[in-house]
């Protein structure tokens, strides 16, 4: 009889994660340290915190806005994300690198993009008009999990350079049952690639709620599945996703490999403007999410505190004001495009049937051109 194989991890209970989620902040905005999950946060850091979260609640009801004004094609909400998403991109260094989904203007908000330049993506105009290269920030991904690739592929990239980068990929709850990010897992843990997978699960892939998505405990186990440990964080605790990220960066520095993370939030608005939820979710439901708001509750936390006053929130106010009178001026002043540009920078050499089809779209629109 051979003997049994010695497991790949030496106690592999160690990458499960904890249960219930770390939390920092109960739902009343008391503090309460959890071991292992220490803050090494200065005043200014929870200033920070709270300005960005409610930048971006601010800057994602002008991109709603917009696009009831006929502005732009369609838009994804972060609302009731803030927390997972400030506070996992907060936990990362300027060097480091983030590949988003559609939904991360809060992320991008942290990493410094101007919010107006990504919204060219729902206008149609362009991919975006950021530099990923200036801000470390990539391109918004449309197509499901597809950015945990590039994100393992990039932590890949600066391990074999040797260069001191944490890459983190955020990705859905929907995101996990496809199989990019089974993919980029698994790679990024063979290769201990500096990688942080964020999951922000936020119940739905669409209409499609989490218990229809997996049979897993919790999509943090998954992690035991690629060798990587799986963290979870209340996702509606800033303090909490920042702590538990920021863990995942110390690892990842260290050279020990990538984690998955699963911050459990909700989805407060629709799944994009062009969705109704009211089909497919109760209000009753939205009524108990709504009463653990993020901003919320860390605003109960600073009041506390003493580092939440009127001057600060006048400042926040005039921010969030310019912020959203430049999203307007971009947007407005956006070229309407061209749509032979569907033709560029696909292929090196484009074989005879793209040329065919361009030119038919050419013949098509100057067609239309005449008849208006
Ligand atoms: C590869 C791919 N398949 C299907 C879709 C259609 N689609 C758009 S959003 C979405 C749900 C994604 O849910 P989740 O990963 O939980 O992200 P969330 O929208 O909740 O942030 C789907 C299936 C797509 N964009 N790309
Ligand atoms: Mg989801």
């Amino acid at each position: 009889m051979k003997a049994a194989a010695e497991p790949l991890v030496p106690d592999p209970t160690s990458l499960l994660p904890p249960h219930p989620p770390v939390q920092l902040l109960d739902d009343t905005g008391t503090l309460h340290e959890v071991e292992g999950y220490p803050l090494d946060l200065k005043e200014q850091d929870y200033r920070n915190l709270y300005r960005y979260m409610v930048l971006a609640r601010r800057v994602d009801k002008q991109a709603i806005n917009l696009q009831r004004q006929g502005q732009l094609g369609v838009y994804a909400s972060l609302l009731g994300q803030e927390a997972a998403q400030v506070g996992g991109a907060y936990a990362l260094s300027e060097q480091d690198w983030v590949f988003p989904s559609y939904r991360e203007m809060g992320a991008a908000l942290v990493r410094g993009v101007d919010p107006g330049k990504i919204l060219h993506l729902f206008r149609g105009t362009w991919l975006s008009n950021h530099d990923p290269h200036q801000y470390r920030f990539g391109l918004l991904s449309i197509p499901i999990g597809t950015q945990a690739l590039h994100a393992a592929g990039f932590a890949m990239g600066a391990k074999f350079d040797g260069k001191d980068i944490v890459v983190m990929a955020y990705f859905g709850d929907g995101a996990t049952s496809e199989g990019d990010p089974h993919e980029a897992m698994n790679f990024a843990a063979v290769y201990d690639a500096p990688c942080i997978f964020f999951v922000q699960n936020n119940q739905y892939a669409i209409s499609v709620p989490l218990s229809l998505q997996t049979r897993a405990p919790t999509i943090a186990h998954k992690g035991v599945g690629y060798g990587i440990p799986g963290l979870r964080a209340d996702g509606n605790d800033v303090l909490a996703t920042y702590a538990v990220t920021r863990k995942a960066v110390e690892r990842a520095r260290a050279g020990q490999g990538p984690s998955l993370i699963e911050a459990v939030t909700y989805r407060m608005e629709a799944h994009t403007t062009a969705d109704d939820p009211t089909r497919y979710r109760s209000s009753e439901e939205l009524a108990e999410w709504k009463a653990r708001d993020p901003i919320a509750r860390f605003e109960t936390f600073l009041e506390h505190e003493g580092l939440l006053d009127e001057a600060f929130r006048a400042e926040i106010d005039e921010e969030a004001r310019a912020y959203a009178a430049r999203m307007r001026q971009e947007i407005y002043d956006a070229p309407h495009g061209d749509p032979l540009e569907l033709f560029e920078h696909v292929y090196v050499e484009p074989p005879p049937s793209y040329a065919e089809q361009r030119e038919q779209l050419r013949r098509e629109l100057e067609a239309e051109r005449e008849v208006s």
